[in-house]
């Protein structure tokens, strides 16, 4: 099944699982808009110049609220001007430095009516919106050992889902950690583990499934 025939809830998990990334199911919706507007090349036999698809990507809150466009960098047309948002490289690049972190919906607009009269002019949302999480924090965590070089730790984010817990030898990673129910799903996890070697420091890692890392040192 293509990106573009997913269902909004798996298409969120598989961006959550990191399965597929943001970037790509844009790419693929703009590929859906290429393949679709190739089937109305009729009317660019009139237009022979080929009318540019001006696509602007919009988010707000998942509480909804009112829509914000991501300011894209202008690309160059044909003329070497710059024209507002849109794309020539097929790629969106939306920084969210300056978003405040939380989940958001995503929404893609495509429109040919700056080359065209109002009336030929369409405009459309490429639907369903997408769900993103802006992440910038690494999960916290608490660590308390129990013994025996064996600790209960706990990883727990306030957006993503806790991803993995590892510890590193020599900056490399050695083994990842299980948590206590299975599987890394959720927004906090815990772990009952034992360290390779009871008298050596180490260094575990803990990641977020946005890839935010927080180094956790051990001391024996
Ligand atoms: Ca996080
Ligand atoms: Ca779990």
């Amino acid at each position: 099944m293509s990106l573009v025939e997913l269902s909004t809830v798996d298409l969120a998990q598989q961006l959550r699982d990191g399965v597929v990334t943001a970037e790509q199911v844009v790419v693929a919706h703009l590929e859906r808009i290429e393949a679709v507007d190739g089937e109305i090349e009729a009317w660019a036999a009139l237009d022979p110049d080929e009318d540019p698809l001006e696509t602007t990507l919009e988010y707000r809150a998942i509480d909804g609220g009112p829509w914000t466009s991501v300011a894209v960098a202008g690309s160059d047309d044909a003329e070497g001007s710059t024209s507002g948002p849109g794309w020539n490289d097929r790629r969106f690049e939306w920084d969210t430095a300056a978003v405040e972190e939380g989940e958001y919906e995503v929404r893609l607009i495509a429109s040919d009516r700056g080359a065209n009269t109002v009336a030929d002019g369409r405009t459309f949302v490429v639907s369903p919106p997408l769900r993103l999480i802006v992440d910038r924090t690494p999960p916290r965590y608490e660590v308390r050992p129990t013994g025996q070089g064996r600790y209960e730790l706990t990883l727990e984010d306030a957006h993503s889902e806790v991803r993995s817990l590892e510890v590193l030898a020599a900056g490399k990673v050695l083994n990842s950690f299980r948590p206590v129910d299975g599987v890394c799903d959720s927004l906090r996890e815990s772990f009952s583990i034992e360290l390779p070697d009871k008298t050596e420091k180490h260094l575990l890692r803990g990641t977020d499934a946005a890839g935010n890392r927080v180094d956790i040192p051990i001391e024996p």
